[in-house]
Parts: structure tokens; C-alpha cells; sequence
């Protein structure tokens, strides 16, 4: 153990779960003891003026020196990643970003002697000869996509870091994940959460995965509620690290639909499978998450009937103030 978490820094702050991450983590460590870093301006001042925040590239390891010695962060969550559909349109950037900012935040565990990092995997770290169904915790891992690829690297490397140099690194398999403060970019699941603001605004989505694509999914406050607990974790309870499936529920782009047609009956959907049906195919269908149960007592709250209202709630009271796309 070495030690408590005491100056944080979210690497991708501006991102989908980054965005929302350095909220929480604010409020639960205090807003100057957690510093907010990404490639891109904050689109609302919710992050710039709730605490620190640094114009930063998670692969360039001077920019992370200069943030970690002014405010002597002792954890880092690097939340940057180019994800699957964005990855297949630029497999090098992907490679570069990802792996990149893997390696540089380990290895400033290593040289600042940091008491955690948390690096998130995906369930895209599976690949279409695992099996696709209650997939477990440890099995085939031959993702398709590059993003799969560097999410597996990602795991070998924070295991080799443990092991090696004993560094403290966590890390969930992300399913998709559905929020309303951000739009997620560059995804494959990203159609669960277009869907809503198109019901919302036009009564209408065309979708770009078949009707009956079943992927898993999970509402963002469970996805922060996890990543937190696993950041808090006993270590000594920890058999995995960076590796840890997570999951909440499952639904095809058929069954979301009929969730929001509850609310907005006269919605329509029509389906235009393109390049990351793909990428969805390769994926599992529904996950085993006993492993995060018995090691860190991980359970979901959110449903995805829970999750639709919510959703329908809060868009749709954005919508009425006419800022459906202020984030
Ligand atoms: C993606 N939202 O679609 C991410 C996630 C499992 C999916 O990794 O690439």
C-alpha cells in the first residue's frame, strides 16, 4: 500500500467519462486536489471553473512532468484514448495515442513513486473467437480493431508493471457507456446515446447497427461509481488489476427503441448498418462480471429502463430551455 490518494490528475478530463469523472472525484477529494488535463478546451467552465485544468497531450511525457511536480499528484487517471470507430479511420494515431499515453503514465508511476493509476480497458479488448456470450473475466483476447489491440497491450503492459516494478494500476472493461452531459465521439456504441437527442428533436434515428445488435452497455453513474471504487479498493483483495469486467445490461438498437417509444410512442427508427457493424460483430454480447463482485463488490443500479427515463428526463429538459446540445 503506499499510501492515500491525495492529488489527482484526469488525463482526458474533456472527454465522455472523463468529463464527468473529474466532477466526482472533485467533489469527493476537494476541487483544487484534482486537476483536470486534455488535448482539447472544456466545452462548459463545469470544468475549468470547478478547479486546475492544463492544455495537455497524454503522449508527450514533459507536458505530464510540468502538471505532476507543480501540483505533486500522487494518482493519475489517464481517461484519454482515440476509441474504436475513430481507431479504424486512423489506425496509427490510435496505436500512438493510446499506447503513448499508456506507457508515459506508468512510467511516471515508476519516477514520482505514485501511490495509483487507473487505466481503463474496454470490452473491445475481446475479439470475435471469444465467447460472445457472459464472457468471462479471463479468456481470448484477439480483438479485430486497433483499439481492441491497444486496449489488450494496455492490459499486458499495466500487468508486467505490477509485477516488475510494483506499480499500483486499475483498470474496468468499459462496455459502452450512456450519458446525457457529453457527446461521446468517435465510438461504436455511440448510437445509444445519438438516439436520444434525435428522439428528443426529431422523432426519428436512423441507426448505423442492425436491429438486433446485442452489445452490452452501462448508464454513466454506474461507470463512475465503479471506476471509483476500484480506485479505492483494498489492493490486498486484488488477484486482477487492470483487467476487471464490468457490466450492467445488454440491449440491441431494436430494444432501445422500444424503451423510448414508452415515452415518445410516435418515435421511429430506421437501421443503415455501415463500417462499425463490423466492429460490433466482433464484440461480446453480454459480459461476466463475478470477478469485480467478488474481488471489489461491484453491482450495477442502473437498468436500462432506469437508464431511458433518465435520460428522456434530463435531454428533454434541456431541450425545452433550448440547449439540447449545450454540454
Ligand atoms: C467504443 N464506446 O464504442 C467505446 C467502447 C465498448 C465500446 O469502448 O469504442
Amino acid at each position: 500500500m503506499k499510501g492515500e490518494m491525495k492529488n489527482i490528475l484526469v488525463i482526458g478530463a474533456c472527454g465522455q467519462i472523463g468529463s464527468e469523472l473529474i466532477v466526482a472525484l472533485r467533489e469527493r477529494y476537494g476541487r483544487d486536489n484534482v486537476v483536470a488535463a486534455d488535448i482539447k478546451e472544456p466545452k462548459n467552465d463545469e470544468i475549468a471553473s470547478s478547479g486546475p485544468f492544463y492544455y495537455a497531450d497524454v503522449t508527450e511525457r514533459a507536458c505530464l512532468d510540468v502538471i505532476i511536480r507543480k501540483h505533486k499528484i500522487d494518482t493519475i487517471y489517464n481517461m484519454a484514448a482515440i476509441l474504436s470507430a475513430s481507431g479504424e479511420k486512423n489506425p496509427q494515431l490510435c496505436w500512438k495515442v493510446n499506447m503513448g499515453g499508456v506507457i508515459n503514465v506508468l512510467q511516471a508511476a515508476i519516477d514520482y513513486d505514485m501511490v495509483r493509476v487507473i487505466i481503463p480497458s474496454s470490452i473491445a479488448a475481446f475479439g470475435p473467437d471469444t465467447p460472445r456470450e457472459n464472457t468471462p473475466n479471463d479468456t481470448i483476447l484477439r480483438p479485430t480493431t486497433m483499439y481492441g489491440v491497444t486496449k489488450v497491450c494496455g492490459e499486458r503492459l499495466c500487468d508486467y508493471y505490477v509485477k516488475r516494478f510494483g506499480v499500483d494500476v486499475r483498470g474496468l472493461r468499459y462496455p459502452g457507456i450512456i450519458s446525457y452531459k457529453t457527446l461521446p465521439g468517435g465510438g461504436t456504441t455511440d448510437y445509444a446515446v445519438e438516439i436520444f437527442y434525435k428522439a428528443i428533436e426529431e422523432g426519428r434515428y436512423t441507426c448505423f447497427l442492425e436491429e438486433n445488435t446485442l452489445l452490452p452497455m452501462m448508464y454513466m453513474p454506474d461507470c463512475i461509481r465503479a471506476t471509483i471504487m476500484l480506485a479505492e479498493a483494498d489492493f490486498d483483495r486484488l488477484e486482477h488489476h487492470n483487467d476487471f469486467n464490468v457490466a450492467a445490461f445488454s440491449f440491441t438498437p431494436g430494444e432501445l427503441a422500444r424503451a423510448i417509444k414508452k415515452y415518445i410512442p410516435e418515435f421511429e427508427i430506421e437501421y443503415k448498418p455501415d463500417y462499425r457493424q463490423e466492429i460490433a460483430n466482433s464484440w461480446p454480447t453480454s459480459i461476466d462480471d463475478s470477478v469485480a463482485r467478488r474481488e471489489w463488490n461491484w453491482k450495477p443500479e442502473w437498468t436500462i429502463d432506469s437508464m431511458t427515463r433518465d435520460m428522456l428526463e434530463k435531454l428533454s429538459e434541456r431541450h425545452k430551455q433550448g440547449k439540447l446540445y449545450d454540454m
